[in-house]
């Protein structure tokens, strides 16, 4: 083997001149969620559970044993007296974790904050630190004070600079020998452990626990995170390029951010000498250390592109998993996007046969669209009641997209993309008039499907009857934002404009909608589910959780094994995932 080809890559920022990145990630959030709405839970073990399984669990919970993405029958076997709140609606927890990210960007300086999922923030704190650095007293340590504000002395906090707040893992001490690079180094991160501990106290104020890490790339803060949960964090102090391999070795593959479940896979069969499609290797928990691949003999960014490369894969692969494994991560914090690139609406049924069901539905997911489009396209400003402004449009969704897929019985075990196939086509403009009150919604709702979305179902299912549709899913996408392009409607206009609109299709009986057929509320398995994507967001599968084998099928994205009747709400976090991002 070349030794000059696996030569590892290099850090692109001087280590002393470095980035400072923190990473957040709210502990057990969605049962902190419950917990805040019932306090009287907080001491017991309390199970989020989602169609079969459990979401997550609060600490209380895994100090008994139980674990998140557990099945329900195992969990309460495990812990019988686990109390289980459904977690289905996903609005409360959209909500917190939007308010909270909002604290977090009112925060900082600037707009680098990138959320992952709904309960991780990475923020880039750069400025703040290298400002603060330059104001330190080195005589006096113990009395330092923290600015938050460039322009405003008076905001900011009093801290011990002679020690960092929270955990440390590496050569946090200083014994007195340090060089200067590695003072610098040491200094600023110090000032970062401070700024994470006031921000998660701020946060705590809120009502809500945190994990944060403190490195100088996303990739080393949200491993450093993970260290010490719940309610802690971790500074990587890592100043040579073998400190930070040291740091990186230590870890399971599964837990790299950007090594999914497949690649895992790959790489588990190559260093325990198997051939990547070993049916047994599918279904084995990943065991394999970053150490173990990084260091093996015949390991290299050519032979990871070479194991790596195949349908689907992206080019670079090797490349980019060489420099994860050696803790290398070039991705700065995404500026904060207040539009997502697109918001979808879904609902799964056991089988909808006939055309008024179908359009039963899709006029109650219409509806659901279009109030998702107010809330997150439509500029919050409250206008003054006697001088209303008008609302504008923050983005114009061009195309809407309908995708429909066949029901199928758990017991088939369908993966979750199984059949699931999609048509788009402009978005019509009318769809801009809708205003907050209900029924216009709804009379605008009925137009866009008998316009657009029952002539798009009636193309992906061109049979005459027989669907059996299992899963429908509305979504308008292709966004424009408003703010660089010109001049937005404003909801006046739409107003001034409603009457035109509604005169086109007072045809439209309100009962029609109303009258649901005996036994509909089976039909509707859960309720609307709600996605939206942000720019950037990737298909990475990066979550790392904890779970033990179980029956089921394992998950495209994550690779964990699901039991098949939840796969699909499973999914939908994966959704979640990019939606926030
Ligand atoms: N979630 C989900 N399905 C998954 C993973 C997560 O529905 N497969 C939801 C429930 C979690 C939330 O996302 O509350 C955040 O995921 P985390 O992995 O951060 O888990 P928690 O916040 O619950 O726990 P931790 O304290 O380990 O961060
Ligand atoms: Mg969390
Ligand atoms: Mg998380």
């Amino acid at each position: 083997m070349d030794i000059s080809r696996r030569k590892a890559p290099r850090p692109k920022y001087p280590l002393t001149d470095s980035r400072v990145i923190l990473h957040f990630d709210l502990d057990c959030f969605y049962a902190q969620c419950v917990e805040n709405q019932q306090p009287d839970l907080k001491t017991l073990p309390l199970g989020i559970k989602q169609k079969g399984i459990l979401a997550t669990c609060n600490y209380v919970a895994r100090h008994r044993g139980v674990k998140k993405l557990m099945l329900i029958s195992e969990a309460k076997k495990i812990c019988p007296d686990l109390v289980l709140v459904e977690g289905e609606d996903l609005s409360p927890f959209r909500d917190v974790s939007k308010r909270l990210y909002g604290l977090l960007r009112s925060c900082i300086w600037s707009d680098k904050i990138e959320r992952l999922g709904l309960d991780e923030s990475f923020l880039d704190v750069t400025d703040m630190i290298t400002y603060n650095l330059g104001l330190l007293n080195r005589h006096s340590l113990p009395e330092s004070y923290f600015c938050l504000s460039r322009t405003d002395p008076e905001m900011g906090f009093v801290f011990d600079a002679t020690s960092f707040a929270g955990c440390v893992h590496g050569r946090g001490d200083d014994d007195g020998s340090l060089d200067d690079d590695l003072d610098t180094l040491r200094m600023r991160l110090l000032l970062a452990s401070h700024l994470a501990h006031y921000l998660r106290m701020r946060i705590e104020d809120e009502g809500y626990t945190t994990a944060c890490g403190i490195a100088t790339n996303k990739l080393l803060a949200k491993l450093a995170g993970d260290r010490h949960k719940p309610r802690n964090q971790t500074t990587l102090l890592a100043p040579t390029e073998e400190a930070i391999w040291s740091f990186m070795d230590s870890h399971n593959l599964r837990k790299v951010p950007g090594i999914g479940a497949k690649t895992a896979r790959i790489l588990q069969a190559f260093v325990s000498g198997r051939q990547p499609d070993d049916p047994n290797i599918h279904t084995m928990e990943c065991s394999v250390t970053v150490q173990q691949v990084r260091t093996h003999s015949a390991m290299s960014a050519p032979v990871l592109e070479r194991l790596l490369s195949g349908s689907g894969s992206e080019k670079g692969i090797g490349g980019k998993v060489w420099a994860l494994l050696h803790g290398v991560d070039y991705t700065e914090v995404k500026p904060a996007q207040n539009i997502p690139t697109q918001i979808s609406i879904e609902d799964t049924y056991r089988g909808l046969n006939e055309i008024f069901e179908i359009h039963r539905e899709l006029v109650s997911i219409s509806a659901s669209l279009l109030r998702r489009m107010q809330i997150d396209l439509l500029d919050q400003e409250e206008s003054d009641p006697f001088q209303p402004t008008p609302r504008k449009w923050l983005a114009h969704p061009k195309s809407v997209r309908l995708t429909t897929r066949p029901y199928t019985h758990p017991s088939e075990n369908k993966p979750y993309g199984w059949a699931r196939a999609s048509r788009s086509c402009s978005l019509p403009s009318f769809v801009f008039n809708c205003s907050p009150t209900m029924e216009n919604q709804e009379v605008i709702a009925e137009k866009l499907v008998v316009d657009v979305l029952l002539p798009l179902f009636r193309q992906l299912n061109p049979a005459r009857r027989g669907w059996s549709i299992g899963l429908l899913n509305v979504c308008v996408t292709n966004m424009t934002d408003e703010s660089v392009s010109s001049g937005g409607r404003d909801i006046a206009t739409m107003f001034r404009q409603q009457e035109t609109v509604l005169r086109e299709f007072t045809t439209y009986d309100e009962n029609t909608e109303k009258s649901a057929a005996p036994g509909d509320a089976e039909q509707v398995l859960r309720n609307h589910e709600e996605e939206e994507a942000y720019p950037g967001d990737e298909d990475e599968d990066d979550e790392p959780w904890d779970q033990e084998p179980s029956p089921g099928e394992p998950c495209p994205r994550c690779g964990h094994t699901i039991p098949s009747f939840a796969l699909q709400a499973h999914g939908r976090y994966h959704s979640m995932e990019m939606e926030e991002g």
